[in-house]
């Protein structure tokens, strides 16, 4: 009990994304997206990316959690949890199955017309995502993915056919999921070969070197960026009342020790992902990193039209996800630098606890994460689109799931937004939890890795009944958001 509540016209609820969810991966001329050649991994083993889609594979993705023949029992359930928002993505692929058609699908159009409308009905703002980690395949096979400058047009045409069609029934969206993600290059070679598959379907062998991941890692982000500023545009033409947010994944770094060197370096290992939101909101590069290219040759291929676009296409809000905080150090004998993201190392915070991912829980960081993008850009609405705890659940002799580390987690984080929004004055419009019912993990393939309110009978190898079933969360959050947050 905080004693703190939110704004009547605040916006409480949750957040999917198609490819976790939805399923029917091949139906009604659905492509093959980038989610559609990854295989189910686990906490210790990451997910493979196939060459096509291979026979006897477990893709985890090609089933979800059947929502796309469900969604409307499932979000009868995200209204009696008293859902004001929900956000998922529209699946690029259903639209444009190759990315490259020339006509849009028909039958994904109407497929997504029946969910906003059903949405509408139930009184539940949609947010809708385009680009959630789901781009078609075939615009990796034959373009190579964003390092393409071509990928601005398929995108900008696949934006303005779904921005047309769906003026009138949706007003919040998103243009790239976590954007930020693919800027990890210091994380272990891995994790990182997913975040550029995801964010941007590019994909390496182990003889690639740092440099060129950086350079192309720089060049898509930045052919991103154009794609988002020109698709901005375009939707306040179609709508003026359009809401057009950035999307970042916000993780703040603290320093491992009070040593000048190792807060250097979590300075550094900020700035790597920070500029995706300078150039989202303010139109333009930090010059930190007009500096770095400028020494490297990174983002050659920039024009002074983009940088026009970039100027005109600013946001109206930032949309974050937030799950935990990193703490880092200077390498040995290294000055932290951009250019080397070696010079930064990771170290695990062991003053904090994690969860069985390694996770770590950080209710504060929150709020300081908060204060520091109120600060970064003033008064910018600001809207929470992930937050969570993914945990093992177990199901009860009598169907009951008491999730108390779930509430535990959920409950200390919502009560640092409510202090972040009431007492610093962050202009905090929306918290929308991540995965209000189970859906796949994005980074593991699993549904033994669970977010949701709401149970779904699946295992990691998909069977399983798809039954569906409340957990205690449920009641609990369906009580936060009958007291506008007074009741954690
Ligand atoms: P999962 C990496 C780092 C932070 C968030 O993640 C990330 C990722 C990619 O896995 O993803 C976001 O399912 C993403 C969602 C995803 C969610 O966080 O790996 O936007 O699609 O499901 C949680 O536990």
């Amino acid at each position: 009990m905080t004693g703190l509540k939110m704004p009547k016209d605040f916006l409480w609820g949750g957040a999917i994304a198609a490819h976790q969810a939805e399923g029917a991966w091949d139906v009604d001329g659905k492509g093959v997206s980038i989610a559609d050649v990854l295989t189910a991994g686990n906490a210790t083993t990451p997910r493979t990316i196939t060459d096509g889609v291979i026979a006897g594979e477990n893709y985890p993705n090609h089933h979800g959690i059947y929502f796309h023949d469900t969604y409307k029992e499932d979000l009868a359930l995200m209204a009696e949890m008293g859902f004001k928002a929900f956000r998922t993505s529209i699946a690029w692929t259903r639209i444009f199955p190759n990315g490259d058609d020339v006509e849009p699908n028909e039958a994904g159009l109407q497929f997504y017309d029946d969910m906003f409308d059903e949405m509408n009905r139930l009184g539940i703002e949609p947010v809708i995502t385009l680009n959630h980690f789901e781009m078609p395949y075939h615009l990796v096979t034959e373009y190579g993915g964003w390092r393409n400058r071509r990928l601005i047009d398929f995108f900008v045409k696949y934006s303005e056919t779904v921005l047309k069609r769906y003026r009138n029934k949706v007003k919040y969206w998103i243009t790239h999921n976590e954007i930020s993600n693919q800027a990890n290059i210091s994380e272990a070679s891995t994790v990182q070969d997913f975040l550029v598959w995801t964010n941007s379907g590019l994909r390496y062998d182990e003889t690639a070197t740092i440099a060129e991941r950086m350079a192309d890692m720089y060049q898509a982000g930045h052919y991103e960026l154009v794609a988002s500023a020109k698709v901005v545009q375009l939707a306040h033409q179609i709508n003026p009342d359009f809401q057009i947010g950035a999307m970042l994944n916000v993780s703040p770094i603290y320093p491992a020790t009070p040593l000048p060197t190792d807060m250097l370096a979590a300075q550094k290992a900020e700035q790597l992902r920070k500029w995706f939101s300078d150039v989202h909101i303010r139109g333009a590069y930090p010059s930190e990193l007009e500096a770095l290219f400028e020494r490297t040759g990174y983002r050659s291929d920039i024009t002074d039209e983009d940088r026009q676009i970039l100027k005109e296409g600013t946001v109206d809000y930032l949309s974050i996800s937030y799950y935990a905080t990193f703490a880092v150090k200077a390498a040995d004998g290294k000055t932290p630098a951009l250019d080397d993201p070696s010079s930064i190392e990771s170290v695990k915070n062991t003053l904090i606890p994690a969860s069985d991912w390694g996770w770590t829980i950080d209710p504060e960081g929150l709020r300081y994460t908060l204060n520091q993008l109120n600060n970064l850009y003033p008064n910018l609405p600001i809207m929470i689109v992930e937050n969570g705890f993914g945990a093992y659940d177990t199901v009860t002799a009598d169907g009951s799931i008491h999730d108390d580390y779930r509430i535990a987690y959920l409950s200390a984080h919502i009560a640092e937004a409510e202090k972040a929004t009431i007492i610093d004055g962050v202009n905090l419009i929306g918290y929308l939890s991540w995965g209000p019912i189970d859906i796949v993990s994005a980074g593991t393939g699993e549904m033994s890795k669970r977010y949701g309110y709401i149970y779904v009978d699946l295992d990691d190898e998909g069977h399983g009944s798809g039954k569906r079933l409340k957990k205690d969360s449920f009641n609990w959050y369906q009580n936060v958001i009958k007291t506008q947050g007074e009741n954690l």
